[in-house]
């Protein structure tokens, strides 16, 4: 016992005891306790959860201290994507929820038995799966039809006044169900292809929402309505920018929790 706690402190050199003593202390005071839902939608980006933005949050979720609960849709993915050759795979079906799983590390409940209730806060990681498997976005734009019970969890967490976090593309969820909601999807112009997705800005508008321009590393807070938003990969950049951006998002619906 006492070898093992030695190497532990030997593989970290640069960190003394007393600072981990103190990170320790920091830990437990920023302790928020907030029971989140996180809701993905598949595995990849093209085809489901952005699964590094999904991983952001799950990192700042952990580093906040709040306990997570992961699920998904049990429907079938609208296509698979062959992520190498950017083409639909001919043929191939996968499930979203089976698929959201492998990100859970198999820790995921069907969408279906979602009730806000469980929880204090929920979160939406972006990736196309928002807009083809969540709602139709992708396919119909403001037109689009979203998930039934997508529709029936954002608008029990609104009105129960629980904050709701979307990044990237997700944001179209909210912009759909909750009118005159603000949110965020980047910036409104490509600037030379540093925003290749600006035009969902025009989308967000159509569909009532009001959209507020923001930097990759920035959340815009709808104090009113507690939705928080990033844009995430809307943005061409680092990948660190696009951590950043979420955990900016993860701190305020933490906040905005009260927990
Ligand atoms: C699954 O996640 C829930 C919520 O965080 C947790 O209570 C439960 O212990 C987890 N189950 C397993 C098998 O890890
Ligand atoms: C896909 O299925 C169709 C109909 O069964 C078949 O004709 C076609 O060859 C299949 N394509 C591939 C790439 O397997
Ligand atoms: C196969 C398929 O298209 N699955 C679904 C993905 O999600 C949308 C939105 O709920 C559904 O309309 C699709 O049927």
């Amino acid at each position: 016992m006492f070898a093992l706690r030695s190497l532990a402190f030997k593989s970290v050199p640069f960190v003394g005891k007393s600072q981990l003593v103190n990170s320790g202390l920091h830990t437990s005071a920023s302790w928020s306790g907030a029971k989140v839902a996180v809701v993905l939608s598949g595995c990849g980006v093209y085809d489901g959860t952005e699964i590094h933005e999904a991983s952001a949050i799950l990192v700042h979720l952990s580093r906040g201290g709040a306990e997570v609960q992961m699920y998904a849709p049990d429907v079938s993915q609208m296509h698979v994507i062959d992520h190498g050759k950017g083409v639909p795979a001919e043929n191939e079906s996968r499930n979203v929820l089976s698929e959201s799983a492998r990100i859970a590390r198999g820790n995921i409940t069907d969408l279906v038995k979602l009730s806000v209730s469980d929880h204090d806060a929920i979160i939406f990681p972006g990736g196309f799966g928002a807009a083809k498997n969540l709602s139709t976005f992708a396919v119909d734009g403001p037109d689009c039809k979203i998930n039934a019970d997508v529709e029936r969890v954002l608008k029990d967490f609104h009105k129960a006044g629980k904050p709701i976090g979307l990044c990237c593309i997700s944001p179209v969820l909210a912009a759909k169900l909750l009118p005159g909601v603000e949110v965020t999807v980047g910036h409104e112009e490509e600037k030379g292809g540093k925003w290749p997705y600006a035009g969902t800005a025009g989308a967000i508008k159509a569909l009532g929402a009001k959209h507020i321009v923001k930097e990759v590393t920035e959340a815009h807070v709808d104090q009113k309505n507690k939705v928080v938003t990033s844009p995430a990969f809307m943005c061409e950049t680092q990948l660190h920018l696009i951590f950043d951006g979420i955990g900016a998002m993860v701190t305020n619906v933490l906040k905005l929790s009260g927990k």
